[in-house]
């Protein structure tokens, strides 16, 4: 893990349902594991630092995830959880209708409090359904829903690290990408492409580190943007 300080990664944050796979999730794309059963984060936020890999040329992105244990409340929330979040990404139970439901108010949720944030939906727990589980929504309604509001959707298994290259998991799931790690990959990419548009309108170009991560934190940045100005 590269040294860049907590305060200068890139905020992203995790919401939906109780039992959507939130945690699950984060440990997978983090640590490369999946622990059955519940995951327990201890009561409040967790916060967990993850330097998501973009490409060789462009190293890696600075990130820190935030979870939390009061999913079911999101109206519970505090502000300082959305406080400066550059994404947020919304995960629910592809096999159950109400995770769905209350993926839908987060996602409104993280729209009203940290307003032009990067959103992103992910239905998880893919492995349910390649394995002939009934769908809570279609992936018709899913997907639609998540482009209506110009969000990325992915459905993916933190169990078994669905990969898109598994045939049969291609043929379900296509075409979204279904590998657990590609929404914090589709959310770095974007915060990137989001700073190199910032350079091109003449904001001073981000520094690499030694560990080759970027330090978009470190950027100049112009009035009004808040992305950096981390105040946890
Ligand atoms: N089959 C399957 N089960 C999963 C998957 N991801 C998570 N689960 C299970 O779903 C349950 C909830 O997973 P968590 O990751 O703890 O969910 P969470 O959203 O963090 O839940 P809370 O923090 O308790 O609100 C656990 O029993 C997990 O083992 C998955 O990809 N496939
Ligand atoms: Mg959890």
């Amino acid at each position: 893990m590269s040294g860049v300080p907590a305060h200068k990664r890139e905020k992203i944050i995790m919401m939906g349902r109780t039992g959507s796979g939130r945690t699950s999730l984060v440990a997978r794309a983090v640590h490369r594991r999946y622990t059955e059963g519940p995951l327990v984060t201890g009561l409040g936020t967790s916060l967990t630092e993850y330097d998501v890999p973009l490409d060789e040329e462009a190293g890696s992105l600075a990130c820190l995830v935030w979870d939390n244990t009061c999913a079911d409340r999101f109206e519970a929330l505090p502000q300082s959880y959305f406080r400066n979040a550059s994404a947020a990404i919304v995960c629910f139970d592809l096999t159950d209708s109400a995770s769905f439901d209350h993926a839908k108010s987060s996602l409104a949720r993280a729209n009203e409090c940290a307003p032009g944030c990067i959103l992103v939906l992910v239905g998880t727990k893919l492995d349910l359904i390649l394995s002939g589980h009934s769908r809570g929504v279609s992936a018709f309604v899913s997907e639609n829903y998540a482009r209506s509001l110009g969000s990325a959707y992915y459905e993916c298994s933190a169990r078994t690290d669905t990969l898109a290259s598994d045939a049969a998991a291609a043929a379900a799931a296509a075409p979204v990408a279904s590998h657990a790690t590609a929404p914090f990959r589709d959310v770095a990419r974007t915060i990137f492409q989001r700073a190199a548009a910032r350079q091109r309108a003449g904001v001073q170009a981000a520094p690499l580190d030694e560990d080759g991560v970027i330090d978009v934190g470190a950027a100049p940045v112009a009035d009004g943007d808040s992305a950096h100005a981390r105040c946890f």
